[in-house]
Order: structure tokens, then C-alpha cells, then sequence
């Protein structure tokens, strides 16, 4: 099984001086947190079985997969994502520390899982 995974937290922080009263903290709306993975399992077998004969999840010849990541395809290169961002302020990218609510967090979560379990029975040779 490969799994790969990051996290990323951009805290872009600033002061406002061009008052005459004290300096105003600020968040720029481009601060946010993004968690991603992939998770690709290949050749996954196993079996429930009295001898020769019960159930097989895949085989030598045709193994099981199983992948987590953006689209769920295993032969693309990606990571499904869990990003938590900030909504654009279109006046000047700037949130004072007063004016942050929950209202202005965006959550995202992008991502698709994809099995294929090839069973056999009641031998390893009997395809369903
Ligand atoms: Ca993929």
C-alpha cells in the first residue's frame, strides 16, 4: 500500500500603521490550511475458505486495487484535498481580527474512492 500525504497552513499576517491610533492586525484572505493524500493499494487478495473451496477476493492473475485520491483513478497522480480558506474580500484582501466570523470560512472537501474487488468462487479459478 503507498500513501503519500502534506499539509500546507499559509498564515499571511499583517499591521495596518496608517492610522494615528494603535496598529490594526489583519489576515490576508490568501491565509488558509490545505491537508491532501493518496492512497493506492494494488494486488489485494484474500479469501475466506474450507480448503480449496470458499469465497477469494482476487487472485495471481487479477488482483484487487484500491485507490483514494482526487479522482479515484489510479493511474493519475493526484491527492484528494481538505482545504479550509478564507472568502475573498474584493475590497482589499484584508479581514481585521474583529471582523473574522465563521461565516467567512470556506470548507472544501474534493475527492473519490474507487474498489475493484474481483471475487472467485467457490475455487481461486471461478470468476463471479
Ligand atoms: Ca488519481
Amino acid at each position: 500500500m503507498q500513501i503519500q500525504a502534506g499539509a500546507r497552513f499559509d498564515l499571511d499576517f499583517g499591521l495596518d500603521l496608517s492610522g494615528s491610533a494603535a496598529p490594526v492586525p489583519f489576515l490576508y484572505d490568501s491565509s488558509g490550511l490545505v491537508l491532501d493524500a493518496a492512497v493506492l493499494g494494488s494486488n489485494i487478495r484474500f479469501k475466506a475458505a474450507i480448503g480449496p473451496v470458499g469465497v477469494f477476493i482476487g487472485n495471481a492473475t487479477q488482483a484487487g486495487t484500491a485507490t483514494l485520491d482526487l479522482d479515484g483513478n489510479p493511474s493519475t497522480r493526484d491527492r484528494a484535498a481538505f482545504t479550509v480558506s478564507l472568502r475573498p474580500d474584493p475590497a482589499d484582501h484584508r479581514y481585521r481580527l474583529s471582523e473574522l466570523s465563521t461565516s467567512l470560512v470556506h470548507i472544501d472537501l474534493k475527492g473519490a474512492i474507487s474498489v475493484d474487488l474481483p471475487v472467485f468462487c467457490p475455487t481461486q479459478s471461478d470468476a463471479l
